[in-house]
């Protein structure tokens, strides 16, 4: 699902083709749901924070291939108190994880910029971006979890009392990402002015939720995939758009974690 407006008439941002994103949604279902999740969506659609869309727009098809099955990242809290120490932590953890000042720098301004509907792809050293498509930028499609796998998730997810749509997909879609080789990293804001949460995710240190990563009332945000270099960005856009993906297991989960704690594990 995608809900847009024509941009103009509340001073909010806007691309160049003069369209304000305003939400969107996919998955993988049975057959049998699609009428349930179709009327969700526009629900979704129609109730967002970001405004009222002139325009919802729902894709359907049918997979021509078996899912791939992938299992979730392990998930984890960062111990933050405020904005500056989340910018702070964001910047070490990345650089933990190999990526270049200019290349955080990089991330950081598209996310304060905004309104992508998908994704930007940047070289985790020369800060290069590689989408294809700049304005669009590449947005993950075709990922799902299994109906077992659900019911165990949505479950761990209660009892850290964070059980919503909003983690469920990021986890589901941060974990498709992770899964191709060359990404070393995903950087993700949202764009919803009340939700402050983001999160980085990595082979290295799992799904890790980042409170207060953003200032509150704030519309922008976005998301950032750092790669190595070499790889083949035909190839993971191809297999983050195109390619179904489906959770059929769960790593171990943890409440919170602090930034001692993380930089102890990278110095083992
Ligand atoms: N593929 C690529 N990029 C996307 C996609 C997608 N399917 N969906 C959204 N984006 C980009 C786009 O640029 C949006 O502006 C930006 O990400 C933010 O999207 O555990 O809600 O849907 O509590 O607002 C993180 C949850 C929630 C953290 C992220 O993102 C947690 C969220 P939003
Ligand atoms: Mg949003």
């Amino acid at each position: 699902m995608r809900a847009s407006k024509k941009a103009g008439s509340d001073g909010s941002t806007q691309n160049s083709s003069g369209i304000t994103h305003i939400s969107g949604a996919e998955g993988l279902f049975e057959s049998t749901d699609i009428q349930k999740i179709a009327k969700e969506y526009i629900q979704r659609a129609l109730h967002h924070e970001r405004g009222h869309p002139d325009t919802i727009v729902i894709t359907i098809e049918s997979l021509k291939k078996k899912p791939r099955k992938i299992s979730t990242l392990p998930l984890a809290t960062l111990r933050c108190d405020s904005l500056s120490e989340s910018k702070h932590f964001v910047e070490k953890i990345l650089r933990l994880l190999g990526i270049s000042s200019c290349a955080i720098q990089a991330a950081d301004r598209i996310i304060q910029h905004g309104n992508m509907r998908g994704a930007s792809i940047i070289h985790e050293k020369t800060a290069h971006r590689l989408e294809h498509n700049r304005m669009r930028g590449v947005r993950v499609s075709r990922f799902g979890i299994q109906k077992a796998a659900a019911k165990k998730l949505g479950m761990q997810l209660s009892r850290l009392g964070i059980h919503t749509d909003t983690v469920t997909e990021a986890l589901i879609l941060a974990s498709k990402v992770a899964s191709f080789k060359g990404v070393v990293a995903e950087l993700c804001v949202s764009d919803d002015p009340h939700y402050t949460t983001g999160y980085i995710a990595s082979e290295e240190y799992g799904y890790l939720r980042i409170p207060r990563i953003k200032r509150k009332r704030s519309r922008t945000g976005g998301r950032v995939f750092f790669v190595k270099d070499g790889t083949d960005t035909v190839s993971l856009t191809q297999y983050l758009e195109r390619v179904p993906v489906l959770v059929t297991r769960l790593a171990p989960f943890r409440r919170t974690v602090t930034i001692d704690e993380i930089q102890d594990r990278h110095n083992l």
